[in-house]
């Protein structure tokens, strides 16, 4: 008997059916952002980089400086990580003609067809976010929230624009395009008014949100604190819950960086299903504040994928990736983080879970510890290496000769990171 009909048989013992875990891993789409591999620096700005409102740190030789480049890069990466996927675009990556370029307030759909074309002869869907940071429009840390009209009209004109351009990737690739609503706006010190910004910001969401589009998911994202914005969050938790609550159609985004340290994602999911039948994530891994590290097969990554499983959400979870880390391979980077999700998803297929709750039930807490604490060491490995056979791509680090080759033969050829070609 191979080690994966064993593992198999051990896994039946306790309920739990091997090939179901597999088919059902294998439907589920992850989306993956396209912003690990140039340090969410884009292709729109003139010379300068992330800044008003997002950092990066690090400085690893090899960043994708233009549209070819992380193209080509996003398919290495891919090609080494098992499962559905799907691209998450920022507006900033607008792919322009030689000569051309528009501000973020004109941009248009065919700014973005040279995504669509890469995304449908890959086989991926795509994702979609307006890019409000980075920008000499954003003044006094304010975009949406700002006291300037002028300041408000361009980012709410950014966000529809954003919209329509979502709307017409979805129509494109006969598919639901999720378009993710973040602002960095905040205070460094302590305010002065902390409603006025608030009604400003629900006030421009309802503009922007206004256009019915039915190829877009529309979501809001919500945020502690930022760097040089420690005082005041305009668009806090409590904020855009509300909205999202109170505007049918509009979805709260939860970015697992994104609340105070002891708070986890994990335990949120079951109390948005009480309310939405759409819960977008944005996996990060946050060390000690909104770090963004490369997500690891931790604990509270494989809490979240335990409640998205065990509470049959798999269509509700729209699960997508946010970290960026410059001081590392970046392709390494966006292939551990996805594969870490990709396996923690089929883990907790593989948990227990109907005797788990039965148990909990029965108020059988001691033997719910028991099984609990042994379904830890149950032989995953093994089911992990048949899924990424079934997959073609490798089960276990020999992925990593792929991504070092690449380097010397592709990154290491490229300028200095802070370069833009
Ligand atoms: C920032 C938010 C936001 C960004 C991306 C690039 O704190 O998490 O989602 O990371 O839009
Ligand atoms: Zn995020």
């Amino acid at each position: 008997m191979s080690r994966f009909e064993e593992a198999k048989e051990r896994y039946a013992s306790l309920g739990v059916d091997v090939d179901a875990a597999l088919q059902a891993a294998s439907e589920k789409a992850v989306s993956i952002h396209c912003w690990q591999g140039d340090d969410v620096t884009g292709f729109d700005s003139k010379g300068g980089g992330a800044g008003d409102g997002i950092q990066t740190t690090g400085n690893y030789p090899g960043r994708a400086r233009n549209f070819e480049e992380l193209k080509a890069d996003f398919l290495k990466a891919a090609s080494l990580i098992p499962g559905k996927k799907r691209i998450n675009l920022h507006a900033c990556y607008a792919v322009f003609g030689t000569g051309e370029w528009v501000d973020r307030d004109r941009i248009e759909y065919r700014h973005f067809a040279p995504w669509v074309e890469f995304a449908r002869k890959n086989g991926f869907g795509i994702d979609f976010n307006p890019t409000c940071f980075s920008h000499p429009m954003v003044k006094g840390g304010m975009t949406l929230s700002s006291p300037d009209p002028a300041v408000r009209r361009f980012w709410i004109d950014h966000c529809k624009a954003t919209r329509r351009i979502a709307n017409e990737i979805g129509a494109q690739l006969g598919d639901r395009v999720l378009n993710d609503v973040w602002v960095p706006d905040g205070l460094k010190d302590v305010p002065a008014d902390r409603l006025g910004p608030r009604l400003r910001l629900k006030a421009a969401l309802d503009e922007i949100f206004a256009e019915p589009l039915p190829h877009v998911i529309d979501c809001v994202e919500s945020k502690v604190f930022g760097i040089g914005l420690e005082s005041y969050t305009v668009g806090s938790n409590e904020f855009y819950m509300g909205y999202a609550a109170s505007h049918p159609g509009v979805y709260n985004l939860m970015d697992t960086g994104h609340y105070h340290p002891t708070e986890v994602v994990s335990d949120k999911i079951s109390a948005l299903l009480c309310y939405f039948d759409k819960i977008p994530l944005h996996i990060s891994r946050p060390v000690r504040w909104d770090s963004d590290h490369v997500v690891l097969f931790d604990d509270e990554l494989k809490e979240i994928m335990k409640e998205i499983v065990r509470n049959d959400a798999l269509e509700k979870v729209l699960i997508g990736l946010d970290f960026f880390d410059a001081s590392i391979n970046r392709i390494a980077a966006w292939t551990v983080g996805a594969r870490n999700v990709q396996k923690a998803l089929l883990w907790a297929l593989l948990q227990p879970n109907a005797k788990l709750k039965t148990l909990q039930d029965e108020d059988a807490f001691t033997e719910k510890m028991v099984l609990m604490e042994e379904a830890k060491t149950l032989p995953f490995g093994d089911v992990w290496k048949k899924y990424c056979e079934m997959q073609g791509v490798s089960a276990d680090e020999s992925w990593f000769k792929e991504v070092q080759t690449y380097e010397k033969e592709v990154l290491s050829k490229r300028g200095l990171s802070y370069e833009n070609s």
